[in-house]
C-alpha cells in the first residue's frame, strides 16, 4: 500500500517588513512536520510564501517613499533567504503577486459568484477596519480609549464606508458547525476549537470582500475599480500552489485537500471560518486540519519595534547555527502555546540536549570504535538484560515521538527522543566499555555496537528537527541514504558489522552565551 500523500503549508507572511523570529518559528515547525512525514515514507508537498497585497503594504510603501512593488520584492526576497537559512524543505515558495495566483484568485471568485446561493453580491460596507490586522470588526469587539477605537489585537481601527462586494458568510453558519462536529480534529489545539465553535454559534455576518479605495490587489473579475479583500486572495494561495484553477493538475489531484495548515493563533478565524466557507461555496473540498501555534515573546516581553527587542532570525542563525536555532524552538516551546526566546535559554537547551546528550554519546562511542575496533562497525554479541532494556526504551521513544508528531506535538516528540538518549548515556557509563577493553573485548565491542546503533535509531527521527547535523551523524555511521527512514529506526541492530566508518568528528559544538 502506498502511504497517503501529505500537503502542509505555513501562513504566507506580509512582506511589509523583514521577517522576525515569529515567522522563523512557524517555518521551522512546519518544516519539521513536513520532514517527519517524508521520513514516514510519504510523498509530501510543503508550501510557504508571501502575502503581498492589501492596504498595509500600500501604507508601508508610502511611508518609505517607494513603490509598493519594490517593497514587496525587497522583503519577499528576505523571506526566501530566511527559508534557505533555516534549511527549509519547501517544495515551492508562492508570492501572491504572481500571475498564477491572480488567475487562481479570479477563478475561485467566479466560482463563489456562480454558486447556487449567489454567494457574492454588491452592497455598501460601513464599519471598522484594522489595517494592521487587515480585518473588519464589529463595534462590540472594539475597545475605546481617548476617542480612538482599538481591535482586540491592540491595533487602531478606522471607519470605512464604501461600495463593496460581499460574501454571504451568514449562509454558512450551520454548514461550518456541522464541519466542526463531524471533524473533531479540524481545529487544533482543542481550546481553539471551542473558541471558534462559540464564535460561529454567535452568528455570522456577511463579509465585505472587495475594496474600492486603493488598487494594490487582485482585480475583481468584471467589476472595474474593485480589488479583492486581501484575505480572499491570501487564503487562495493554498490552492494556487497546487496549480488551481487547473483541477485536473497532477499536484491538485494528489494533494488537495490540504492535510494541514500551520498558522499562528491570531489568524484562526480566517482559516477555520472564512476559508472553509469559501471552499464550500466554490464547490471544493475543505482542508483536513488547521493547527494554531502560539506567539513568541522575547525575554518575557512582547516583541515590538518601539521596545527595540525584535530579534532578527538571520542574526540568530549566524550566531548559533541553523540546527541550534531550529532545535531550540522545536524543543523549548510547547507547540500550540506561547513561548519565550532568550539567548540564555537557547544556549542552555542546545548544550544540554545536543552537545552533552546526543553529541556526547555519538562522539564517545564512535571514537572508541575508531581506536579499538579497527574503525569498523564491531560485532554484536548476545543481548544482556541491560541491552534489551535500552533497545526497548529506544523503540518506545520513537513510537512516542510518532504519536506526538501525528498531533503536531513537536516538543513532546523531541522530548521523548532526548529522554531515550539520556538513558543511552547512562547505559554507556554503566557498561564501562573502556574497562571492558582489557577484561572482555568481545563485550566491549557489543556495547559499542549497541550504543552506535542507538545513535543511528535516534539520529533518523532527528533528521526532521536538525536535518544537517543528524545527516552528519548518519554519515559517520555509514548509514545509506535509503535507510534513513522511520520504519528502519524502529528496527534495532541494523548497523552492518565490518562496515568501515570514517574518522569521527564532533557534530554539535558547545555554544557560548554571546556578550550582551
Ligand atoms: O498574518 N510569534 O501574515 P503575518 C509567533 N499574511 N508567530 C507569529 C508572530 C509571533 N510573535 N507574529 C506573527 C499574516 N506570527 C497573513 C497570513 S495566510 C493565508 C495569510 C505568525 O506576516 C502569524 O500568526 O502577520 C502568521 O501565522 C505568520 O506568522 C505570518 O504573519
Amino acid at each position: 500500500m502506498t502511504p497517503k500523500p501529505f500537503y502542509v503549508t505555513t501562513a504566507i507572511s506580509y512582506p511589509n517588513g523583514a521577517p522576525h523570529i515569529g515567522h522563523a518559528y512557524e517555518m521551522i515547525a512546519t518544516d519539521a512536520i513536513a520532514r517527519w512525514k517524508r521520513l514516514e515514507g510519504r510523498d509530501v508537498y510543503f508550501l510557504t510564501g508571501t502575502d503581498e497585497h492589501g492596504i498595509k503594504m500600500v501604507q508601508t510603501a508610502a511611508k518609505e517613499g517607494i513603490p509598493v512593488r519594490d517593497l514587496a520584492d525587497r522583503n519577499a526576497a528576505e523571506f526566501q533567504r530566511l527559508a534557505e537559512g533555516l534549511n527549509l524543505s519547501n517544495d515551492d515558495f508562492i508570492r501572491t503577486t504572481e500571475k498564477r495566483h491572480h488567475e487562481a484568485s479570479q477563478a475561485i471568485w467566479r466560482k463563489m459568484e456562480a454558486s447556487h446561493n449567489g454567494d457574492i453580491f454588491q452592497s455598501t460596507y460601513k464599519g471598522w477596519y484594522s489595517v494592521r490586522d487587515e480585518a473588519y470588526f464589529d463595534e462590540a469587539e472594539l475597545t475605546e480609549k481617548d476617542g480612538k477605537r482599538f481591535a482586540p489585537s491592540g491595533a487602531e481601527v478606522e471607519w470605512v464606508e464604501e461600495p463593496t462586494y460581499f460574501f454571504r458568510l451568514s449562509a454558512y453558519q450551520e454548514k461550518l458547525l456541522a464541519l466542526y462536529e463531524e471533524n473533531p480534529d479540524f481545529i487544533a489545539p482543542k481550546e481553539r476549537r471551542n473558541e471558534i465553535i462559540s464564535f460561529v454559534k454567535g452568528g455570522l455576518q456577511d463579509l465585505s470582500v472587495s475594496r474600492t479605495t486603493f488598487d494594490w490587489g487582485i482585480p475583481v473579475p468584471g467589476a472595474e475599480g474593485h480589488v479583492m479583500y486581501v484575505w480572499v486572495d491570501a487564503l487562495t494561495n493554498y490552492i494556487t500552489g497546487l496549480g488551481y484553477p487547473d483541477e485536473a493538475n497532477e499536484l491538485f489531484q494528489k494533494f488537495w485537500p490540504a492535510d494541514l495548515h500551520v498558522i499562528g493563533k491570531d489568524i484562526i478565524r480566517f482559516h477555520t471560518v472564512y476559508w472553509p466557507a469559501f471552499l464550500m461555496s466554490a464547490g471544493l473540498p475543505v482542508q483536513h486540519r488547521v493547527f494554531a501555534h502560539g506567539f513568541l515573546t522575547v525575554d518575557g516581553q512582547k516583541m515590538s519595534k518601539s521596545l527595540g527587542n525584535v530579534i532578527d532570525p538571520f542574526h540568530l542563525i549566524e550566531t548559533f547555527g541553523t540546527d541550534a536555532v531550529r532545535y531550540f524552538f522545536l524543543r523549548e516551546v510547547s507547540f500550540g502555546n506561547d513561548g519565550d526566546y532568550s539567548n540564555e535559554k537557547l544556549v542552555n537547551r542546545v548544550n544540554a540536549d545536543l552537545a552533552n546528550n546526543l553529541g556526547n554519546l555519538a562522539q564517545r562511542s564512535l571514537s572508541m570504535i575508531n581506536k579499538n575496533c579497527d574503525a569498523k562497525v564491531p560485532a554484536v554479541g548476545h543481548a544482556t538484560a541491560a541491552d534489551e532494556a535500552l533497545e526497548k526504551e529506544v523503540g518506545e521513544a520513537i513510537q512516542a515521538a510518532q504519536k506526538a508528531m501525528d498531533e503536531q506535538l513537536v516538543h513532546e516528540a523531541t522530548g521523548a527522543l532526548i529522554a531515550a538518549l539520556s538513558s543511552a548515556n547512562n547505559y554507556f557509563a554503566a557498561q564501562e566499555p573502556w574497562a571492558l577493553k582489557k577484561t572482555d573485548p568481545e563485550r566491549m565491542a557489543s556495547v559499542l555496537y549497541r550504543t552506535a546503533d542507538t545513535v543511528r535509531r535516534i539520529a533518523i527521527p532527528m533528521l526532521a528537527f536538525v536535518p544537517a547535523s543528524a545527516a552528519r551523524l548518519l554519515d559517520q555511521l555509514a548509514v545509506p541514504e535509503e535507510d534513513r527512514l522511520l520504519p528502519l529506526a524502529l528496527v534495532k541492530d541494523r548497523l552492518v558489522t565490518g562496515t568501515e566508518l570514517p574518522v569521527p568528528h564532533g557534530v554539535f559544538a558547545r555554544l557560548e552565551k554571546p556578550a550582551e
